[in-house]
């Protein structure tokens, strides 16, 4: 799609701006008043799993910081903030007890984030399953969709009503993928026949925590799924195949069935052998009907054929590309072909756009108390301008979440990646709003009409 430099940015009346975190990259004390230990606890106290052997034991002490943050996101003019619950504050033993100081907090943050004009989105689970649960099998136990309803339910009986917005699952190709394929994730699996299990009971427990929801809940819920556009290499068919291959097993592999209620058929051929025959009562339940989804977007990839498995499939670099320090490639408009598939494939689902970011090497707190990204301010604002490009083609997206509000904890990568608009000093904890904070804050004081303005710097 072609725009005349002097777009004029309108976005839709109601289009919520906000930034997003997940609880094991903020909070820290994770065994705090009576929590238990999740897999990422585990993981991360595991000698080689985590770069530096960091942890989250200290994260940026949002457990004990959450007024001030709160007091940030006002500053900035913040509408929406989207975090995640840790699953074993709430319950320490995944299911039965519940711990009320767990919950206690959460009813504190959101009751902070009301009083000060912030809508909360609450994501149920961001990749910090209770230990306890991992002991009985994690996610490749099929109770586990019992689990995940009754720890929805706690919270939606808790909480609904002054939280309007779920989210079930985060991302639930990296929870597989990373966390069961891979092994760089928790609970750090290598296996190419739990891998597809553990996709299909997270979808089941999708499906049972929505279905707990419609006869607890009177607001709206949704999954959040990454996606990335994959665009073949070549005009060779080989180069084709691998890239539809590579669509479904990221982008189609959850949406097919929550939406759709059956897999991409390309699956099976991923998989071979590995890929079970799954009940086909299954996918009664896991497709529910949803009141939205969340988009993650940070990159693209090209895809040639290769040999490596289940793919078949390989990233290709582009030599005239530009990278972000995690080396994905930024690529705005891969936003806007996502939006617009979406719309074509899902049909007319309200989306936001849960998380979009990107890590670049940030200069120091400068003397002036100033941390100059530019990098992230034309990286955020090339993503709205994107959004807006979709908007504009018929997609009913209805907000943005900046990934992320603080610097954190970057999972295996530890802290060594800076996401934030937020700088996070970790020997002090002291926050420093980044360049992009305070540019973003003047996006969404123009109801991003100010995307048109000149840079500032
Ligand atoms: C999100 O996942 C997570 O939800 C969040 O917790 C995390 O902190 C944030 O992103 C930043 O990482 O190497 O070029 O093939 C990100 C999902 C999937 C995005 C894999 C990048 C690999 C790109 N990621 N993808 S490439």
């Amino acid at each position: 799609m072609t725009r005349s430099p002097d777009t004029d940015f309108t976005f839709p009346e109601g289009f919520l701006w906000g930034a997003a975190t997940a609880a094991h990259q903020i909070e820290g004390a994770p065994l705090a008043d009576g929590a238990g230990p999740s897999i990422w606890t585990r993981f991360a106290h595991t000698p080689g799993m985590t770069l530096n052997g960091d942890t989250g034991d200290v994260a940026c002490d949002h457990y004990h910081r959450w007024k001030e943050d709160v007091a940030l996101m006002r500053e900035l003019g913040l509408q929406a903030y989207r975090f995640s619950v840790s699953w074993s504050r709430i319950l320490p033993e995944g299911t039965g007890r519940v711990n009320q100081k767990g919950l206690d907090f959460y009813s504190r943050l959101v009751d902070e984030l009301l009083a000060n004009g912030i809508e909360p989105l609450l994501t149920l689970y961001h990749w910090d399953l209770p230990a306890a649960l991992d002991d009985r099998g994690g996610w490749l136990n099929r109770d586990c969709a019992d689990w995940f309803a009754e720890y929805g339910r706690v919270l939606y009986r808790a909480l609904d009503g002054r939280v309007k917005k779920w989210v079930t699952l985060n991302e639930p190709w990296v929870i597989t993928d990373g966390g069961y394929l891979h092994g760089a994730l928790a609970p750090g699996h290598r296996s190419r026949y739990e891998a597809p299990i553990a996709s299909h009971n997270l979808m089941r427990a999708h499906g049972a925590a929505v279905q707990a929801y419609r006869a607890e809940g009177a607001h709206e819920i949704g999954l959040v799924v990454n996606i990335e556009p994959k665009y073949p290499a070549s005009q060779s068919a080989a180069d084709a195949d691998a890239t539809r291959r590579a669509h479904a097993y990221m982008n189609e592999q959850y949406l097919h069935p929550a939406l759709l209620g059956r897999y991409p058929p390309e699956l099976k051929q991923i998989f071979g052998d590995a890929w079970p025959e799954f009940p086909e009562d299954d996918f009664k339940q896991i497709v529910q009907p949803l009141d939205f989804v969340g988009i993650n977007y940070y990159t693209r990839s090209v895809t040639a054929a290769s040999d490596s498995y289940p793919l078949e499939a390989g990233a290709v670099r582009q030599p005239l590309g530009t990278y972000t320090e995690t080396g994905w490639e930024v690529f705005p408009q891969g936003l806007t072909d996502t939006l617009v598939w979406f719309k074509d494939t899902y049909g007319d689902l309200p989306v936001y756009v849960t998380e979009n970011g990107a890590a670049f090497f940030d200069p120091a707190v400068a003397e002036d108390g100033r941390v100059r990204d530019p990098l992230r301010i034309d990286y955020l604002r090339k993503h709205l301008s994107a959004i807006h490009d979709a908007i504009a083609a018929g997609v009913d997206v209805r907000g943005y979440m900046a990934w992320s509000l603080l610097d954190n904890l970057e999972w295996s990568l530890g802290y060594s990646k800076r996401f934030g608009i937020i700088h996070v000093n970790y020997g002090t904890l002291e926050r420093t709003p980044k360049d992009s904070a305070r540019w973003y804050s003047g996006i969404i004081e123009s109801h991003g009409r100010a995307l048109s303005d000149p840079l500032p710097y």
